[in-house]
Parts: structure tokens; sequence; C-alpha cells
């Protein structure tokens, strides 16, 4: 089977998986005619709906113990991000030579746009958003799209070279790129996540590492020189794995940087013409907090000056940029005490950039469904930071066990667990909803979890029995 199909009439292609990625696969590529088939692993009785989706393009449905009825028939097949390279379905459609990619890989063959491509463990939605926020303020043509939610593949629909698409793309979606070439990728860090998938870090890491695999001379990369696995790409070591030209930003490393920080204010070092050293913006001046999100905003500048921007608009722009919901987000002050909601905190990495963030007494709110980690340094770090621990979810006893000699209570639910933390805040401190862990334990989503402790907070407000 060939390569060169150009996803249009007399093709066939098969969607794996009917969540919002292979719903809108099948929604584009029923616009260019393409004969469509899905399939989906969950039970029948819960696919009523995304299959009604799928028909409604013209997408039939095939369950997947009978999908080599039709392998022979098949172009390609495009697989969602949330199903794993070892299931029953990807392993058929190997045996039966079929092509197998995912809807980034896609959305870069349908798209006449330049790319800036953003991955990293943590820090992904934010530095996406805020690409997205500096190029638009700089006067661009901008889409923004992937893993932050909306599907990068409805988003490239009609742009042309004139636009820039910002793309937020996971290991998952990494996986299953082939030919995807962003102008710019950015690499932000690279730490313990999604070993329930990965058999080992070197593994996750080089998903990561994809981003920049088809990149050329003519591209660019952002890496952050404090994360050892990122640095080690740096062309000082000879490593032959980045062809782009490389930009980096070091909150440790000012002088080998191309951007980092001087007394207190983000400077950028030029990598052509006048080279003196330019002033960005004062680290205060940036609406977000906490040291990972300067190495965010650092990244996110680097990006945007590789597209082109001036460094005089990108500090005005990047004061006006506005956090997302569930990262580090003051929900509530009541008594004295902040309500933090940082949901969006899924691995114990990010529950230690939340804890180094303030210098208040935080009684830190954090457990759900593990990810394969190791809970042993944000045990330390709680000991270190936390004046308290209030526990939650499937994860919650071993967090509890990581970080024992701290103040502990186990909760059952959301409303118990703010209940306790309330009890256990004095007036000046925070309670911090950091979880460190994935939501599907007692939610739907991170955002049904932030979402379910911002009600919980104001229910402090009313008074007993009322
Ligand atoms: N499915 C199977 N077999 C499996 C697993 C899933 O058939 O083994 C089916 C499910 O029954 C379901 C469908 O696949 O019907 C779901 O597909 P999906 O899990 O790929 O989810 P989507 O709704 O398509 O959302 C995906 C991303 N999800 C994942 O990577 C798990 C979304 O990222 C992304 O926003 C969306 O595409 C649009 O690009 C979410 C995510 O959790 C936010 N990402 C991970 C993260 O950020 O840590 C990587
Ligand atoms: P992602 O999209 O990679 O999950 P987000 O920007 O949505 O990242 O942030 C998710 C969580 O990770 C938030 O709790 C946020 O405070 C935290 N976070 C953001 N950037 C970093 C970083 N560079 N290092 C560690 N944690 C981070």
């Amino acid at each position: 089977m060939s390569e060169a199909f150009q996803f249009g009439a007399g093709e066939t292609i098969l969607i794996i998986g009917l969540g919002r990625s292979g719903l809108a696969s099948i929604e584009v590529l029923a616009e260019h005619r393409v004969t469509l088939y899905a399939t989906d692993e969950k039970p029948l009785a819960e696919l009523t709906e995304p299959i009604a989706a799928a028909n409604a393009f013209g997408a039939r449905f095939i369950a997947p113990a009978d999908i080599a009825s039709v392998a022979g028939r098949l172009e390609c097949a495009i697989l969602s991000p949330g199903v794993p390279p070892t299931s029953p379905v990807v392993r058929s459609m190997h045996e039966a030579n079929v092509p197998v990619f995912g809807e980034i890989e896609l959305a870069y063959r349908l798209c006449d746009a330049p790319i800036v491509a953003v991955t990293g463990t943590k820090g992904k939605s934010t530095t996406t958003a805020l690409i997205g926020h500096l190029l638009r303020s700089c006067g661009e043509s901008v889409r923004v799209g992937g893993n932050i939610g909306n599907p990068l593949i409805k988003e490239v629909r009609g742009a042309g070279e004139r636009d820039w698409i910002v793309a937020e793309v996971s290991s998952f979606q990494l996986e299953t790129i082939r030919a995807f070439k962003p102008r710019v990728s950015v690499l932000l860090n690279i730490a313990p996540d999604h070993l329930d998938r990965y058999h080992s870090m070197d593994e996750y890491a080089e998903a990561k590492f994809r981003i920049c695999a088809n990149q050329s001379m003519t591209d660019w990369f952002v890496g952050n020189l404090d994360d050892p696995r990122i640095s080690a790409l740096h062309w000082h070591h000879g490593d032959a794995r980045v062809q782009a030209r490389q930009l980096w930003f070091s909150l440790e490393r000012p002088d080998q940087a191309t951007i980092y920080l001087r007394d207190g204010v983000i400077t950028y070092a030029p990598v052509s013409g006048d080279p003196r050293p330019v002033a960005i913006v004062p680290r205060d001046e940036i609406p977000l907090a906490g040291d990972h999100n300067v190495q965010n905003a650092m990244a996110a500048l680097l990006a945007a000056l590789a597209v082109g921007c001036n460094p005089e608009s990108l500090r005005a722009a990047i004061r006006s940029f506005e956090p997302m919901a569930h990262r580090l987000r003051t929900v509530a002050e009541i008594d004295g005490v902040r309500y933090v909601d940082d949901s969006k905190s899924t691995n114990p990495g990010s529950v230690i950039a939340a804890l180094r963030t303030y210098e208040a007494p935080i009684v830190l709110i954090a457990g759900g469904r593990s990810k394969g980690t190791d809970f042993s340094d944000m045990g330390a770090e709680i000991r270190r930071r936390a004046a308290a621990l209030v526990a939650i979810g499937e994860s919650g006893p071993e967090i509890a066990r990581a970080a024992r000699g701290v103040r502990s209570i186990i909760a059952d639910s959301m409303d118990d667990a703010v209940r306790h933390a309330s009890d256990l805040a004095e007036p000046g401190g925070i309670v911090l909803l950091s979880p460190g862990c994935a939501s599907f334990d007692m939610f739907g989503s991170a955002e049904e979890r932030g979402d379910r402790f911002a009600a919980a907070v104001q229910a402090l407000r009313e008074p007993a029995g009322a």
C-alpha cells in the first residue's frame, strides 16, 4: 500500500476511537468525500451518541471484532491518542499492512499554514495559549488547537500560508506522527508521567523528542536548558537529533541560554544582528505565578521571537495574558484563607511546582488515580512545604504514606476534603487543590474536579444548615 493517498473520493479510511479526535477527523474527511469506517472498543451500549455523530457524516461503525472484514479495503487508519499502540485493533491494522497514524499527522498533511508545536510533561496548555496570545497581539492571524482540547484537524481547515497554527501536542499524539514538521517546536520539560502507558522514562522521552524529528535547518527548536534530558540535545554535545536552529531558555544557566533572567527581568540574547541583550519584561509583570511559569513564559517568548515578533510588542502583549482556569487559579478568599484551584496538576512534578509557588502556609488537597508515578519526591516536598495534607481518591493513602510526618487526613469526597482543609487552614494561609493524579476515579475530568472544588469552597460561605 503506498503512502500517496490524497484523502479524497475513492479512498477508504478507518477511524479508531470515537472521542473528540476521532469525530473531528470524521467530520473533516467527510468533507473530502472519503469513504469512512469507524470503530471503538467501548461497550456498544455506551456508544449510541458517538455512533450517531459518526453516521451523520456518513461513517459506518464496525465493531472491533469485525475489523478484519474491512481491513483489505483500507488506505490507512487514523488512531485516537487515547488508544495505545498495543490495542488489538491497531495490531490487526499492522497485520493487514494498513498504515496507522494520528490526527496530528492528518492535520499536518491537510494544512498549508506554518505550525508552532508545543510539547512537554507540564505547561503545554499554558504555553500554547500564551504563544497564541502573543502572536495575535503582534498582529498575526492565529489558530490554536490540539491536545489543549479542540482537535487540530478542525483548526487547520481553511488555514493558509499567512496564518499560524499553534498546536499543543501530547506524547500520545507524537507517537503517531510521520512527516509532521513544525516550523517551530517547543520542548518544555520531561518529568515522570504516563508511566502506565510507557515502560520507562526513556520510552516516554523518545515520544516527546519526536516533535523535532522531521525539522530541518530552516526550522526552529526551543528547548529547556535546565532539563537534563532536553539539554542533552544541545548541539554542544554533538547530538544529531535536533537539525533545526536551537534556542534555549534557562533559569539556571544565563550564560548559555538565548533567554534568561537578569536582575528579575526576562532578557533575550539575540541570535542575529545586534548581539546586545534585550530586556523583555520583568518577571513580576507576567500574570502567571511560580518559577515554572517563568519558564513557560520564556519558552513562549522565544517561539514568538522565532516567528518574527519584535521584543517591544511582546513586552506589552504578555502583560495582558489571562491565566487559564484550573491552573493555580484563586477561586475565593474566605476568612483570610485563599483557595487555589490547580486541578490540572496531574503529575507529581506539577504538585512540587505548585508548592514552591507560595510562601504562605499551605493545606494541600492531593490524590486521585495514579499514572504509575512514584510519589516519594512529591511526599518530600509536601513535608518541606505543606502545613497539612488532605488526601483524596485511589492514591490518597499512598500519598499520605509518602508524606509521612505531615498532619494528614483521608477524605472521601471533594466536599469532605474542602471542609477538612478549611478547618486546618489558618488566616493568611492557602488551601491548594493540586492533585498530582488523574481525576477519573472520582470525576469525569480534571475540569469537573476543579469545578467541584470551587463549588465546595462556595458552600463554605453558606451558614451551616442553610
Ligand atoms: N478508546 C478505545 N480504546 C482504547 C482507549 C480509548 O477504543 O484503548 C476509545 C474510547 O472508548 C473513546 C475514544 O477512544 O470513545 C476516546 O479517544 P481519546 O482517549 O483519544 O480521547 P479524545 O476525546 O479523542 O481526546 C483526545 C485527547 N485525549 C487523550 O489523549 C487521552 C485529548 O487530550 C485532546 O484534547 C483531544 O484528543 C483533542 O486533541 C486530553 C488528555 O487527557 C486532554 N490528554 C493527555 C494529557 O494531557 O495528559 C495526553
Ligand atoms: P499541560 O497542558 O502540560 O498539562 P498546563 O499548562 O495545563 O500543562 O498546566 C497543568 C498543570 O501543570 C498546572 O497545575 C500548572 O500549574 C502546572 N505547570 C504548568 N507549567 C509547569 C511546568 N513548567 N512545570 C511544572 N508544572 C507546571
